[in-house]
């Protein structure tokens, strides 16, 4: 049933149960670093991280490696077996990232910074750390939008390039436009996530009322037997496949 409903709308919410102490601890193991507004010293790139947190972009990325809290989420025996009943196989998780305030990103599929060969092997979970009202800057998402055709350069009409990606924003919110696509908002209470399809449009909301948090994570995943890929640095001449440092 949960797997019909996924490949057809490309998302799952999920809500776990007994989480609300782990999550607490996930909040207090953060809350120096958010308050001094100081990236971990073990995190890998703390240097780079730091520079996004003097910058204003409040968010944490792999911080298994630093808290055993947040290392237990992304392994957790309930979204092991959501995504293995999902995808039938081996779910792989790959990278966490910790959010204070709102992402405001702008809409895009995960598919283009992590691919994966066969396509559609990648998947991204959300969840809150806190309840997430419509004013805290909450995850957007276009149901059946994972249908969309895996990017090329024939498609865009021009190189799928870092240097490019403003131009795949671009692309992607003329795709909603024309396609007609419902955007939907995740409001969610702490412990309640959503499961998305790695070709998913999403994005996060403008964060209207920064007097309020919107403390959340999200863990990346594989699957065993896919091959990972990154688009954004790949050419015609070089599939720019590599391997994740895993989450063991
Ligand atoms: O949490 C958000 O606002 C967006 C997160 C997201 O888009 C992502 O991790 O790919």
């Amino acid at each position: 049933m949960n797997k019909e409903y996924f490949l057809k709308s490309g998302f799952l919410k999920f809500q776990l149960d007994d989480v609300h102490s782990l999550i607490d601890e996930i909040n207090a193991d953060l809350n120096w670093h958010w308050n001094n507004l100081r990236a971990p010293k073990n995190v890998p790139n703390s240097e780079i991280q730091q520079t996004w947190l003097d910058q204003g972009n409040m968010r944490i990325q792999d911080a298994w490696k630093c808290f055993e809290s947040i290392h237990s989420i992304a392994k957790l025996d309930q979204i092991t077996s959501i995504l293995l009943d999902l995808y039938g196989s081996k779910p792989l998780p790959f990278q966490t990232l910790n959010f204070l305030f709102g992402t405001e990103q702008s809409v895009h599929s995960d598919s283009v910074h992590f691919n994966s060969e066969p396509f559609r092997k990648m998947c991204g979970v959300w969840l809150a750390l806190e309840d997430i009202e419509y004013d805290q800057g909450p995850l957007f998402y276009y149901p059946k939008s994972h249908t969309l055709p895996e990017l090329n350069n024939k498609i865009l009409d021009f190189e799928i390039s870092t240097e490019n990606y403003p131009l795949i924003v671009n692309y992607w919110k003329n795709v909603v436009n024309e396609k007609k696509y419902t955007q939907e908002v995740a409001t969610l209470k702490k412990g309640e996530g959503i499961i998305w399809d790695g070709n998913l449009l999403h994005g996060g909301m403008n964060h209207k009322n920064k007097n309020k948090t919107r403390k959340s994570m999200v863990t990346h995943f594989y699957f065993e037997g896919s091959n990972p890929w990154r688009p954004l640095t790949s050419s015609p001449n070089h599939k720019d496949y590599f391997e994740p440092e895993w989450i063991n």
